[in-house]
């Protein structure tokens, strides 16, 4: 856990009692720091009394004497509408942080490496995790699911995924090294605009000391000009990623081949785990960080590469049975994180339905050359079925997962060639389960059991 004492003397009033939240007032409790926690949620604010935390009992006893507020990401401070607390605290004139910047300000000399981007975070850093670990010791934590409070304060270097949510309230990151993975419209309710989340994220590039490494992937015009901003910025050298062009001056992935300065360093096309052009520029912002910051070897870096898991619920490789390997994508909810799975396999036996999200499988049926037959489950199937149909793709009803394992891994086992059985919903869960986690825990058990 990491010492919150330089708060000492202040009373700090923690808004939220989610993860982060609970994070937060732990590590006051630890350090004998004075605060007041608040959950609009009655349950979450007993759950916490039952921690023994300290829970205000009224919105005025929260916030009286409040010298900061430490708020929970997923609690809006500006748009769509400031949370109502959130607005006394403002005029109040009481600061706002994220549990990000509180854990800076106790653990300022710590190597910090911060991941942002709108699509490959978690992958990207679970695996500058587990390739720095082969040389220090290393942690991850953050919008990954551990609370930044809750993290050691003895390792050598901490990497952090990093929300627009968790930057924006963050102003001395002072980020050893940054990656910057990519932009897409996302959170716009939260940032007005694609313009209001990239500046959200370019907080994570504050720094009032040292010198820093900024791995940007440039394949997009909003990334392309951050890169430019901050290459002009004092207190950064900009290391430029590219999946689409050989460049001179940085890194760049072609044919899986992995290019330093346009000089050829390593083959990353056979990784086992980490398949496709997203997951290549996933593992280059990785190589950037542990060749430019750290000075791995390239040897090292490969090795560590090839030894990755991957994640839980992401293209993640269940087992393979004779020529049959089947994948779990279940975090795959909309039809772009589909695609991503969908153009990195070939011979696909494709598992798809749940609850839709807006527009569908459109824009999927671009890959309809890689898929030999579609297995559709949940509410979704029938709307489903009316767009293969028309896109003259074969297909068969199942609706139940189990029954959908059965059927791909039958087809498959079939196959001439080695093939791939992909859950890849597209959809949300709901309709039959609890969350993307518990659907892919289910089609695990199912592939699992097949004999
Ligand atoms: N709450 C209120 N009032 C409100 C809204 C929420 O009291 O108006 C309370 C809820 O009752 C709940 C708590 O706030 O008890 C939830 O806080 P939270 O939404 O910030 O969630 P946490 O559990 O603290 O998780 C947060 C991040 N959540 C969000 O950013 C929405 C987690 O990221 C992160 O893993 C965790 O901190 C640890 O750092 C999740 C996420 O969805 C994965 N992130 C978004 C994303 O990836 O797109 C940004």
């Amino acid at each position: 856990m990491i010492d919150v004492s330089y708060l000492k003397g202040k009373k700090v009033a923690v808004l939220g009692l989610g993860r982060a939240g609970l994070a937060n007032c732990i590590a006051l409790e630890s350090a004998d720091v004075k605060y007041s926690a608040w959950d609009d949620n009655a349950r979450a604010r007993e759950d916490a009394l039952d921690k023994r935390l300290n829970i205000a009992n009224s919105i005025e006893d929260f916030l009286s004497a409040t010298d900061i507020m430490i708020i929970s990401p997923g609690i809006p401070h500006t748009l769509p509408e400031p949370h109502a607390t959130v607005k006394l605290a403002k005029e109040q004139g009481i600061p706002l942080y994220s549990d990000i910047h509180v854990f800076r300000e106790a653990a300022p000399d710590m190597d910090v490496i911060g991941v942002t981007g709108t699509n490959g975070k978690s992958t990207t850093t679970t695996l500058l995790g587990h390739v720095l670990g082969e040389n220090m010791t290393s942690q991850i934590g953050g919008n990954i699911g551990i609370p930044s409070l809750s993290l050691s304060a003895e390792t050598d270097a901490t990497v952090l995924e990093l929300s627009s949510y968790q930057i924006e309230l963050t102003d001395n990151l002072n980020a050893n090294g940054v990656v910057w993975l990519n932009i897409s419209p996302d959170h716009i309710d939260r940032h007005g605009s694609i313009e209001g989340y990239v500046t959200a994220k370019l907080r994570i590039f504050e720094r009032n000391k040292g010198q820093g490494i900024a791995v940007i992937g440039i394949d997009d015009k909003h990334s392309k000009d951050v890169a430019d901003q901050i290459s002009k910025r004092d207190g950064w050298t900009v290391i430029p990623v590219s999946m689409t062009d050989k460049i001179d001056n940085g890194i760049s992935v072609i044919d899986g081949q992995l290019y330093k300065d346009g000089k050829f360093q390593i083959d990353i096309s056979t990784l086992p785990t980490l398949k496709g052009v997203h997951n290549h520029q996933n593992a280059a912002c990785v190589y950037g960080i542990a060749s430019y910051v750290y000075n791995m070897d390239n040897a090292v870096i490969l090795a560590q590469l090839q030894s990755f898991d991957g994640l839980a619920h992401r293209q993640f490789v269940v087992e393979k049975k004779g020529s049959v390997t089947f994948i779990n994508d279940s975090k795959a909810t909309n039809a772009e994180a589909t695609a991503k799975a969908l153009s990195s396999f070939q011979n696909i036996f494709w598992i798809a339905g749940g609850q839709a999200k807006e527009g569908g499988l459109s824009g999927l049926e671009i890959y309809k050359d890689r898929i030999e037959k579609t297995y559709l489950i949940g509410e979704a199937q029938d709307d489903f079925a009316v767009f293969l149909d028309k896109q003259d793709m074969n297909y068969e009803k199942c609706f139940t997962l189990d029954k959908a394992v059965s059927a791909a891994y039958r087809d498959a086992s079939g196959a001439s060639s080695p093939s791939t059985v992909l859950l890849s919903p597209a959809c949300a869960s709901w309709d039959q389960y609890r969350s993307f986690e518990h659907r892919g825990d289910d089609f695990e058990t199912f592939v699992k059991n097949i004999k």
